[in-house]
């Protein structure tokens, strides 16, 4: 097990005793002792039409019989402007462009760079600076990094990118602990943008890129009104902004996209994970005709961005994107999450009252679960929650001491009664 060094994980620990998935079928993994774990968090927030789905299997084996893959740039196949054209008839009206990436940081660093040359375009090139929000995560790029809020993230890898603000993020234990859904309390957390603008002036701001829900950093819910006021002070200045959707795209809040959800429209959205169900690795991002546009006034033979990637629309992942789509129209699993809603918040909220839980978060089909830290140890009475989980027969994620749940949107109530029951059982076990 030596040569692969393994992302986001203790190497030395893992090592010594591995977990290992062989096998995937709609609702569960099987392990290579050939049990069955029932999967609490699509994958890394990503599976969300389920395992291992026939259509989408068949439609990338045929795609890579067929054409294993065709250049990206001055060339084109038509999966991936069948895919555009379909993404764009699922966003909001006005936002019909799409560029194709390989996953959410590389969407994120595609957003950044768009939103410099947007305004540099328009003769706005002093808007350089960008404002994103503590305990937000935009990948690992280092743009995403520079944007994002976590210390670990960003503390080992110099100064990044330079003239980024962060806002602070919206999670108040105080005020908001066991909260159903969005909080109330929270909303004048959005006037630190205006704070900020006047710090900088307006003239050299080019984007804010928030998370509409948090999910990395432990399930931080937008409180009321808070969205549509970083909406308002954004549009107030000519800042662009920038949703991160990748994980609250495609279904996760039981709306297509968290613009949908919560009604407020972002200029741009970037988006991976649900797109192809992370059958194939692909990111997005959606753009608002009138950048596009900007993008389009020199003479027609020039290249009008200079930026791309081998693998932009990629025909496994535009094969996968279609099928994947296909499946949440058929089964309607982008507005599923709207229907299971309550009995999932229910059921996550009846962990209150169990050792350890301070606090139960829940919007759409993610919920969090925050754990008292063991004094000096932080994360580890997580990280043990996560193992007798597992042992269980349930694969849960943790951040920090916060169990958070995201599973595919084919979920039923009884996988919701497993889950939950599962989970409550390892928190009456915990030391
Ligand atoms: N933006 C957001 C909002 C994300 O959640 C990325 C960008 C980066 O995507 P890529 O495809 O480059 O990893 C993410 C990724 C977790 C977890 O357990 C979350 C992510 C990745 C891995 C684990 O919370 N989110």
């Amino acid at each position: 097990m030596d040569a692969f060094w393994m992302p986001f994980t203790a190497n030395r620990q893992f090592k010594k005793a591995p977990r290992l998935f062989v096998g995937a079928k709609d609702m569960h993994y099987t392990t290579d002792d050939g049990r069955q774990v029932l999967d609490g968090t699509a994958g890394l927030w990503c599976v969300n039409a389920g395992h291992c789905r026939a259509e989408i299997v068949q439609a990338v084996q045929a795609q890579v019989a067929a054409m294993d893959y065709a250049p990206a740039f001055q060339m084109g196949h038509p999966g991936a402007f069948e895919l555009a054209a379909q993404l764009a008839a699922l966003l909001p009206t006005g936002m019909d462009k799409v560029f194709f990436t390989n996953s959410g940081s590389e969407s994120v660093d595609t957003a950044l760079k768009v939103a410099l040359a947007y305004h540099r375009a328009r003769g706005e090139g002093t808007r350089t600076r960008f404002i994103g929000r503590e305990r937000g995560y935009h990948g690992v790029g280092f743009g995403g990094i520079s944007v994002g809020g976590i210390v670990t993230n960003r503390k080992f890898f110099g100064p990044m990118l330079a003239g980024v603000d962060h806002l602070p993020h919206t999670h108040d234990k105080a005020h908001q602990a066991f909260t159903k859904g969005q909080p109330e309390w929270g909303a004048h957390l959005a006037d630190e943008l205006e704070r900020i603008v006047t710090l900088h002036d307006a003239s050299t701001i080019a984007a804010v890129i928030v998370e509409p829900v948090a999910g990395s950093t432990g399930v931080l819910l937008p409180p009321k009104g808070y969205l549509e006021k970083l909406r308002a002070i954004c549009d107030r200045h000519g800042i662009l902004l920038i949703f991160d959707e990748v994980i609250t795209g495609f279904g996760r809040l039981g709306a297509p996209f968290a613009t949908d959800y919560f009604g407020v429209v972002p200029d741009i959205i970037t988006a991976a994970k649900g797109l192809t169900n992370a059958t194939v690795p692909m990111g997005a991002v959606f753009f608002k005709n009138e950048i596009y546009d900007a993008f389009m006034t020199g003479p027609e033979n020039a290249i009008e961005l200079f930026h791309g990637y081998t693998y932009s629309g990629h025909p496994l992942a535009t094969a996968a994107g279609l099928a994947t789509l296909k499946i949440y129209k058929e089964e309607g699993l982008l507005t599923r999450g709207a229907e299971l809603a309550s009995y999932w918040q229910e059921a996550a909220h009846s962990l209150r009252g169990l050792p350890h839980v301070i606090d139960v978060r829940n919007l759409g089909l993610i919920a969090g679960i925050e754990l008292e830290p063991i004094q000096a140890k932080p994360t580890a009475r997580a990280f043990d929650a996560f193992l007798r989980a597992f042992e269980k027969g349930l694969l849960i994620r943790t951040t920090g001491d916060i169990i958070a749940l995201s599973p595919p949107l084919i979920i039923e109530k009884s996988h919701i009664d497993q889950l939950f029951g599962t989970l409550a059982e390892v928190l009456r076990e915990l030391p």
